[in-house]
């Protein structure tokens, strides 16, 4: 019977958060780990677009947006309780679509220079006040346990408090401890590991995340 199969990159943010989706719900994938630089003809054939996280479900289903590889994990697994309502879907679509485009100009604003690296934290500033904000009463984003939201947005913040930590701690407390915890967790640690490439002439690497907890 055919695998579950993923296309992921290690460090991508959105694959990250799909991982974690996966692992949390105990799910076996097939990895198949690419190379940005050099993404297989068997990835393209299945979804046009080329990035990562791509799904290919069982019974051959195509998932190549990571929020929706995120809602079919949970649904695979229907104990957890990760998703209990759209709202938490719209500070998660916020962040991927305001947050994230901030967040690229500000990591690379040397590539942007028609305004300051400031002027775009300042930017990303706006969310991350508003996660501060949330966590300052509740223990996660949304209320005091972890659901979609918090996987869905913690790689991207992880990124930007790794652009200049000492600056990030100084000025979220809340936002810092909610990171910090998630950095720490068996679950992100479990989707972590490096693997090498996917190469379509060896043996399906098949791997249940879960397992790779500490
Ligand atoms: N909306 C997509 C975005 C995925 C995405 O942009 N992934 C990046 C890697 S972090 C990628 O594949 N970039 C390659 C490209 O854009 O050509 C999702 O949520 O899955």
């Amino acid at each position: 019977m055919q695998n579950h199969i993923l296309y992921s990159f290690r460090r991508c943010p959105y694959a990250i958060r799909a991982r974690m989706a996966i692992s949390y719900s105990n799910v076996e994938v097939e990895l198949r780990e690419i190379s940005l630089k050099n993404r297989p003809k068997e990835m393209y054939e299945v979804s046009a677009k080329g990035t990562v996280p791509v799904l290919i479900t069982k019974n051959k289903k195509i998932i190549d947006e990571s929020l929706d590889i995120m809602i079919w994990a949970i649904n695979k697994n229907k104990k957890q309780n990760l998703l209990n309502n759209k709202n938490e879907l719209e500070l998660i679509s916020s962040n991927d679509f305001e947050f994230k485009q901030w967040l690229d100009k500000y990591k690379y604003h040397v590539r942007f220079p028609d305004k300051t690296k400031e002027f775009y934290r300042e930017k990303c500033c706006y969310h991350l006040d508003k996660y501060e904000k949330i966590l300052s009463k509740n223990k996660y984003l949304f209320g005091d346990s972890i659901k979609i939201t918090d996987l869905a947005i913690f790689p991207f913040v992880r990124q930007f408090a790794f652009s200049d930590v000492k600056w990030f701690n100084c000025n979220y407390n809340h936002l810092s401890d909610w990171l910090n915890e998630f950095i720490d967790s068996s679950l992100f640690n479990s989707v972590m590991h490096k693997f090498e490439l996917w190469d379509s002439n060896k043996k399906p690497f098949l791997i249940n995340f879960n397992s790779y907890k500490s």
